[in-house]
């Protein structure tokens, strides 16, 4: 493999959804990609890496993927955050994807193998009502998985995020325009409501389906207290961000009045966000998800830390980060023992066609297939067809008319 970068490209496409990706060239022709896609703030990320990251990789050896990622996060006085971390995260996946190819191997084996044979999946169903849910959760059991995340409306509130207006299992779209839509939220009709919902599925689906819910970061630690406790009878697989965890201790507060098992941190960057739910075991599954915390090298690194406390890595997969990110979430899921499940919501067929990869679903599991690097490419003809387009998730606010967090 020749020793440097010759040059690197930010790919900014909106097949539907806008995705930034970066392209790494080496002087041999070796072409490396990584996802940098951040939902609502992707010119920023572009920014960051035409502008300041792109000149410091021109020259560098592609091979040093531990030293780059230092010489960017350490190197650049500011550190951490939303923007930066996907800017080092894309690099990252982009130098793994130039190593397993230089390599002729996928990227799993580089990271020591496999140490299970695929990854369970877990796909999202969302309905206006609990009917349409049930519907929805059927139509997901027939194509096979083994884990469903139900999301449903709320008793007077015309829309709820993460539940699609046309009751279809597709997903809570960032709507294009300028400006955000807004919605409104009502804490006490949410957790009024939601237990009977899982109550309902629970009882049509049985004991084996894993059932997971997701709750944005809208409540407070007594609020999620409760909520944990009153869905402790339908054995959730997980109950997901149910406060905006940036103070970790609060979470003390849920652990002790409720057995349900949390997942948070798909809005963390780094290992710091983290550190104090891991190690006094505040979690039970961490969300970081690779190109958000920095890229294969740092998710890693919150993932090892995680296995000593047993806690186990469950990385966030929505379709607004790009089938890039999802391979290299299922070359780590497929390497790392303490990897418990991956959040799965497939793409539009456009978005299959403007990045083609190797990895495949089938029976409630993927694969991260065996193409060299990470299998996924893109179809820079189709890409170009479809130009950046502003949009945003709604965001909510209460009755009063104040902000809610998301
Ligand atoms: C969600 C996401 O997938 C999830 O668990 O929380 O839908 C999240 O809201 C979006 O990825 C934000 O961009
Ligand atoms: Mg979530």
């Amino acid at each position: 493999m020749s020793l440097t970068i010759r040059e690197a490209e930010v790919i900014v496409t909106s097949p539907g959804r806008n995705f930034v990706t970066l392209k790494i060239v080496t002087e041999d022709g070796q072409v490396g990609l990584g996802d940098a896609t951040l939902n609502g703030r992707e010119l920023a990320v572009a920014s960051y890496l035409r502008d300041h990251l792109v000149p410091l990789l021109i020259g560098r050896d592609p091979q040093r993927i531990e030293d780059t990622w230092q010489y960017l996060y350490r190197g650049a006085y500011w550190r951490r955050g939303p923007v930066t971390m996907a800017a080092i995260g894309a690099v990252d996946m982009a130098l793994w994807d130039i190593k397993g190819k230089a390599a002729n191997m996928p990227v799993y084996q580089l990271l020591g193998g496999a140490v299970r044979d695929r990854v369970l999946a877990y796909t999202h169903a969302t309905g206006p009502d609990t009917p349409a849910l049930l519907d929805a959760v059927e139509r997901r059991v027939q194509q096979g998985y083994k884990a469903v995340r139900v999301q449903t409306g709320v008793p007077t509130l015309d829309t709820v995020y993460g539940v699609s207006k046309n009751g279809t299992a597709g997903y809570e779209p960032a709507e294009r325009g300028a400006r955000p839509a807004e919605e409104l939220w009502d804490t006490g009709q949410y957790m009024r409501h939601i237990p009977g919902v899982l109550a309902a599925v629970r009882e049509r689906f049985g004991a084996d389906l894993h059932l997971l819910h997701d709750v944005h970061h809208r409540l407070t630690p007594t609020q999620a207290a409760r909520l944990g406790r009153s869905l402790e009878p339908f054995d959730l697989f997980w109950l997901e961000d149910v406060t905006p965890a940036e103070n970790q201790a609060l979470l003390r507060q849920v652990r002790e009045h409720t057995t349900v098992p949390l997942a948070i941190g798909e809005v963390f960057n780094s290992v710091w966000d983290c550190q104090q739910l891991i190690t006094e075991r505040l979690i039970d599954y961490i969300r970081a998800c690779v190109v958000h915390a920095g890229g294969i090298s740092h998710v890693r690194r919150i993932f090892a830390l995680a296995d000593l406390y047993q806690v186990a890595a469950a990385p966030h997969g929505p379709s607004d980060v790009s089938p890039v990110n999802l391979a290299a979430s299922l070359h780590v899921g497929l390497a790392t023992h303490n990897f418990a499940i991956q959040e799965f919501m497939g793409y539009e067929p456009l978005v299959d066609e403007v990045f083609p990869h190797a990895y495949r679903y089938a029976d409630g599991h993927l694969h991260p297939g065996d193409a060299p690097g990470l299998g996924v490419q893109i179809d820079e003809a189709l890409a170009a067809k479809y130009p950046y387009a502003p949009a945003y998730l709604p965001v909510a606010r209460l009755r009063d008319g104040s902000m809610k967090d998301w």
